[in-house]
């Protein structure tokens, strides 16, 4: 039997979900319980540690996969490989990061795959806007043949690529006034990921984008060096975005993925056996995250509301002036990112939704 992503988790979450129903009722957010870790234990020669660093905060659904992935992997190494977390990029954000893992400073990190664009052109695919209606279909994608020789081209230039998370939709926010049409946002000033795509997504729409590193972002949203910026909503609420921007709009105009790498150097030391364990923790890791991050979607939008923030959901006709306004952005980058994987992509999309 083909085992879908979804189908392969619903067993490891379905008690977790039934725990978090009861906490999302009274305390917002609450990360559910961790799965338990299956599998045997796994013996290899020698002890290693592992630092594994991420740029969004501790209270978000992509550390909650890391503190997952930890488990399993000192669970089953019997405690032979130790692995410390360092959230909120205390490490350097998802460039510096990744420039650890080559220079073998670091063991592992798990970036949004928009900043490494300039490592891995094929990775813009991803910041073409609206190119994945379902996160279903995300997943398809990325587990599919496609994701997978995509982790093959990544694991070069002294880096090892094991598997994919979920950053999740992105939403945008800002401090001036509510955007319910592309109109609404002549003259704001957003921030976007370090990445050229999403730079012409913002000026094709009409704002006034600028790139900035997310370790730089909360504050430069506090300063009012930007007016505003787009993230998921779980990325908005762990970094308290929500205190410096007071309006939203609901738009997903691009899903993001996360992927997981590993320092080249680091993955030659480790005998086989530990790089099929790590590499299967990291499967599991990026499903729990997937998990977490669509079962909390709804409930911490509620909470940013509940916290005053005045969120625009935007009706399908209104979504529709975003794309409509957005579609000559596929042809502007068709050669960049090579015409073939975007129809690739799109007839997959194409072929699920009238499969729905
Ligand atoms: O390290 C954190 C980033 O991977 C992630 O949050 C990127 O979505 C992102 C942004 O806006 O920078």
């Amino acid at each position: 039997m083909t085992t879908t992503t979804t189908t392969r988790f619903v067993s490891v979450v379905g008690g977790a979900f039934l725990g978090l129903t009861a906490l999302s009722a009274s305390a917002a957010t609450e990360m559910p319980p961790l799965p338990d870790v299956t599998g045997d234990k796994v013996q290899a020669d020698g002890d290693f540690k592992i630092k594994f660093s991420i740029g969004t905060t501790e209270s978000g659904a992509q550390y909650r996969g890391l503190e997952y992935f930890e488990k399993i992997v000192e669970q089953r190494s019997d405690g032979h490989i130790q692995v410390d977390l360092f959230p909120g990029a205390q490490l350097g954000d998802d460039r510096e990061a990744t420039s650890a893992l080559q220079a073998g400073t670091l063991e592992m990190t798990m970036p949004s795959t928009s900043p490494l664009v300039n490592m891995f052109p094929q990775f813009a695919v991803f910041d073409l806007p609206f190119l994945f209606p379902q996160p279903e279909m995300a997943d398809a994608v990325l587990d599919g043949e496609i994701g997978q020789q995509m982790l093959e081209d990544a694991s070069s230039q002294g880096l090892v690529a094991i598997g994919w998370g979920e950053n999740g939709y992105r939403q945008l926010t800002n401090s001036q006034h509510p955007v319910e049409k592309p109109e609404d946002l002549d003259g704001l000033k957003i921030r976007t990921m370090e990445n050229d795509l999403h730079l012409d997504i913002w000026r094709t729409l009409g704002a006034n984008p600028t790139p900035m590193s997310f370790a730089e972002l909360f504050t430069a949203l506090e300063q009012g060096v930007v007016d505003g910026q787009e993230n998921p909503w779980i990325t908005i609420e762990s970094s308290k975005f929500n205190e410096v921007q007071d309006y939203a709009t609901e738009t997903n105009h691009v899903y993001t993925p996360f992927i997981t790498l590993v320092s080249a150097r680091f993955w030659d030391r480790l005998p086989e056996d530990y790089q099929a364990l790590v590499r299967d923790a990291a499967t599991k890791m990026g499903d729990y995250q997937r998990e977490v991050s669509r079962t909390l979607n709804d409930q911490i939008k509620q909470d940013l509301k509940d916290s005053g923030m005045q969120i625009t959901e935007l009706s399908p006709e209104q979504v529709k002036v975003f794309q409509d306004q957005l579609e000559p952005v596929y042809e502007d980058w068709r050669d960049e990112i090579g015409g073939e994987l975007i129809d690739d992509i799109r007839e997959q999309v194409q072929q699920a939704q009238e499969q729905e």
